[in-house]
């Protein structure tokens, strides 16, 4: 069975849903009925034999519902998570860890008390919206505010005027919407009332100083801890964050692990790096709760992604580093690392120093293969509006210098193309597979890009591809 909705709305657009799910059963023969919600009044087709509208159905059944008991370890859903390579990868969440554990980090990472609002602005498709619109504040009988909608609709101000609305406590937002909201000046966020709130949220990305400090001026008014908080789709739940009130935070670290989890870093010869001031590839030496069980109909490729890159380990697939205070900064996935001439270069770190000049909005950077280096680099960056002109060779050469700065000559990018934005999924991650063909000029085959969450700007960035 479907449960679906005749459309959604997204801004000022409304999402076809039905047609959606009458593609998708075209390959789903064993899919028998499909309840619709009316949601937008849009025309849709109904089958006959196989699609209902679920009101008058729900007008006649009983309110009472008597609890299915489970076993702790029956499955509780399969959510697809793309990676970078190969077959998305259908995890499996069981049951009685994934809700013990999304419950127990809930209220105490957002540190929720009774009669708190609680809002996390995640597409509920995605696992923060699963772990942490659904599960974890449900299993609390928290109040969890679902939004429908995007940042920028009406206008710019529509994330304070809800917190202004229903007086929000705890907000839990992604990097890439403190950017977009950033972009627009502290004008909008200034003229509401933002004074019900007490914990911030970030999760999704690394999030880069400029936001960190955006974020805590002008919305937490240097009142409201952040928590930045670092998990996967395969944890199930958070797993490095600061506790609000109690862990003093600190700009772009996610800080400590939360209680009971054990993170190691490791070498590339599979050593654990031991003592603060390292760095080294993220994993966790012991099980929690709400791990992944499997992948959906392939439990090897489930070992073999994630404990056989280390003994006895699981292996996040993200570079970390542990400051001298033992405080853990996630650099970003390994393998966005790019090897120029002989020296391994991790994007983030680079991506953050070109964000520090005053001009860039956002940038990324990928790889494009070079004679003489083996690799170089390429830099994709979004300016931000200020309504006036610059000139683009000049800035070229203050982003290089600033680079040359922070991390070395080396890092030095051999070509930059501002753009208007960059591909991103609906969680809000660039989608460098897509930029990465662009700068080796091999668009021939690009993949599905029909779920980005702007798939208009991948024409604008190939046509102005240097
Ligand atoms: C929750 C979620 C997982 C990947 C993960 C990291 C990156 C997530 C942070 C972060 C730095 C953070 N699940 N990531 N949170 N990087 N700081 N606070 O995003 O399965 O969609 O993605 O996201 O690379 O491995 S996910």
């Amino acid at each position: 069975m479907v449960i679906t909705s005749d459309g959604s709305f997204r801004g000022a657009k409304s999402i076809d849903l039905k047609g959606i799910v009458d593609d998708a059963l075209e390959h789903c023969p064993g899919v028998e009925s499909v309840l619709v919600v009316k949601r937008t009044n849009s025309a849709v087709t109904m089958k006959e034999g196989r699609d209902e509208w679920i009101q008058p159905l729900l007008d006649v059944a009983s309110d009472q519902c008597k609890a299915e008991v489970m076993k702790a370890e029956d499955p509780l859903f399969i959510l697809y998570t793309s990676g970078s390579t190969g077959q998305p990868k259908g995890m499996v969440h069981s049951t009685a860890g994934y809700m013990v554990y999304t419950a127990y980090t809930f209220k105490n990472v957002f540190q929720y008390r009774e009669n708190d609002v609680y809002w996390c602005t995640a597409d509920i498709g995605w696992i923060t919206g699963h772990s942490y619109i659904v599960y974890g504040p449900l299993c609390n009988g928290a109040t969890t505010v679902m939004f429908e909608g995007v940042p920028s609709y009406p206008d710019f101000g529509r994330f304070w005027q809800v917190v202004e609305k229903h007086k929000v406590n705890q907000f839990y937002t992604a990097p890439t919407a403190i950017r977009a909201l950033a972009k627009q000046g502290s004008e909008l966020v200034d003229s509401y009332d933002l004074s019900s709130l007490k914990v911030l949220g970030s999760v999704g990305e690394p999030i880069n100083e400029e936001a960190w400090h955006w974020y805590n001026d002008n919305v937490g008014k240097k009142k409201s801890p952040i928590v930045d908080t670092w998990w996967q789709t395969e944890t199930g739940g958070i797993m490095i964050t600061p506790i609000p009130y109690v862990t003093p935070t600190k700009p772009t670290y996610a800080t400590l692990p939360f209680i009971g989890i054990q993170p190691a870093l490791m070498d590339e010869n599979g050593a654990e790096l031991k003592g603060n001031q390292v760095e080294g590839r993220l994993c966790i030496k012991f099980p929690w709760p709400s791990m992944a069980r499997t992948i959906w109909g392939n439990h090897q490729r489930y070992k073999d992604t994630y404990f056989s890159a280390f003994k006895n380990m699981y292996f996040t697939g993200d570079g970390a580093l542990r400051d001298e205070v033992g405080y853990y900064r996630i650099t970003g996935r390994v393998d966005d690392v790019i090897i120029v001439s002989g020296h391994n270069l991790g994007t983030a770190p680079i991506e953050d120093a070109i964000n520090e000049h005053p001009a860039v909005s956002e940038s990324a950077i990928v790889g494009f293969p070079h004679d003489v280096k083996g690799n170089a680099l390429y830099g994709y960056v979004i300016l931000k509006d200020t309504g006036e002109s610059r000139d683009q060779d000049n800035l070229r050469k203050e982003i290089n210098q600033i680079i040359t700065e922070h991390i070395g000559p080396i890092a030095k990018l051999d070509k930059i193309q501002f753009t208007q934005g960059l591909p991103k999924t609906r969680s809000g991650k660039i989608m460098r597979r897509i930029l990465r063909k662009i700068a080796h000029k091999d668009t021939s085959n690009l993949g599905d890009i029909s779920t980005l969450l702007n798939p208009e700007v991948v024409q604008d960035i190939m046509d102005n591809a240097l």
